[in-house]
C-alpha cells in the first residue's frame, strides 16, 4: 500500500488502487512532462485533463484542491476519489504500483 504526505506535518495518506487514473495537466509544464514520461514508460492506461485546453477541468481541479496547480493525480474507484499533487510523489506512487 502507498502512503504519501499531503502537506507537511501531516499523518500520510493511504491511497488506495484506483479503477480509473486521471492527469490534470498541460503541455508546457515541466512537471508534468515528468509525469507524464513515467507514465509512458510504465505503460500505464490513463486520461489526462489538460487544464489550459479545457477550462472545466481547471475549475473542478480548483474546487477539489482550492488551487489549480499541475500536475495532480487522481484516483477514482466506486468508494474513493484521491487527488495527489507533487510530481515527485505521483512518479513515486505510479513506480511503486506499476513499476
Ligand atoms: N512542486 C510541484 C510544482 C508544480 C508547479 O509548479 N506547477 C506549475 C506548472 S509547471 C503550476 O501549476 N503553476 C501554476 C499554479 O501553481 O497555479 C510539483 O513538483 O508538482
Amino acid at each position: 500500500m502507498f502512503f504519501w504526505n499531503k502537506a507537511k506535518n501531516t499523518e500520510p495518506v493511504e491511497v488506495t488502487p484506483a479503477e480509473r487514473m486521471i492527469l490534470y495537466h498541460y503541455n508546457g509544464c515541466f512537471y508534468c512532462k515528468m509525469v507524464r514520461r513515467a507514465v509512458d514508460r510504465l505503460g500505464i492506461e490513463i486520461e489526462y485533463r489538460n487544464i489550459l485546453e479545457d477550462p472545466s477541468y481547471r475549475q473542478e481541479l480548483y474546487e477539489a484542491r482550492g488551487r489549480s496547480t499541475v500536475p495532480v493525480l487522481r484516483g477514482l474507484s466506486k468508494d474513493n476519489d484521491w487527488w495527489m499533487p507533487e510530481s515527485r510523489d505521483i512518479v513515486r506512487y505510479l513506480e511503486s504500483e506499476f513499476g
